[in-house]
């Protein structure tokens, strides 16, 4: 197979997602970091939309870190990242579908919010999200700690790097994951104890500074 580059920022978490499905993988790849606030001036010749992550393989490049991952997935058999059976592939993508569409946005509407009453509604917001997740997981209780079983999957891995990063919001907007939410607390606790996860995470004053300028709706 010939050699993945993948270009990334230690403070991104999409880029976070394809660190982890590559380390999953166990696919050997070279990490470019890119500083997004002083980008190479070569940058877009390898994503013309200037974001991280991107993937290089050859003349091969691609961008979107749900599309890299779903590739990477599909690079080798083994340490297979989604369900073999194709109804619960399906599920698995609606779920990370919904990670992009409701979970992920809430994040940084709460990040940004700048007023007391906006930032009360969309934390309220974020906590009947952060109920869905641990709904979902609760009913798969006795199913393995994962949101698809015993093995760790493209769904855990859409979702994680937030979690990772919820440091964040707990200092700029005293939002904690609720304690009732166990089933969550769980799962997350479950990630944390994942080499790949332990390898590539950063101290948490690393993302509160790096995240500043968005909670001070600078960003
Ligand atoms: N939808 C993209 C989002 C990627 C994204 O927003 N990356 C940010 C960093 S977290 C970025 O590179 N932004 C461009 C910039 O900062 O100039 C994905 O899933 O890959």
């Amino acid at each position: 197979m010939e050699k993945i580059e993948l270009f990334s920022a230690r403070v991104c978490p999409f880029a976070h997602r394809s660190r982890l499905a590559l380390m999953e993988k166990n696919l050997p790849f070279t990490l470019i970091e890119i500083d997004l606030r002083n980008k190479p001036d070569w940058y877009p010749q390898v994503n013309p939309a200037g974001a991280v992550p991107a993937l290089r393989q050859g003349d091969f490049r691609l961008r979107e870190s749900l599309i890299i991952n779903e590739y990477i997935n599909e690079c080798c058999a083994e340490s297979a990242l989604l369900p073999a059976n194709a109804q619960q592939r399906a599920e698995a993508r609606l779920w990370i579908d919904y990670a992009g569409s409701s979970f992920v946005p809430l994040f940084y509407r709460l990040l940004k919010a700048q007023q007391a009453e906006e930032q009360g509604a969309v934390a309220a917001e974020l906590c009947r999200v952060l109920a869905v997740l641990d709904d979902e997981l609760k009913r798969r209780t006795g199913e393995g700690p994962y949101w698809f079983g015993w093995q760790v999957g493209l769904s855990d891995i859409a979702l994680y790097p937030w979690f990772e990063r919820w440091a964040v919001l707990e200092h700029y907007r005293g939002l904690r994951i609720p304690d009732h939410l166990n089933a969550l607390r769980d799962w997350i606790e479950t990630m944390q104890g994942r080499d790949a996860v332990k390898l590539g995470s950063e101290p948490t004053d690393y993302y509160i500074d790096q995240y500043a300028d968005y909670a001070a709706g600078r960003k």
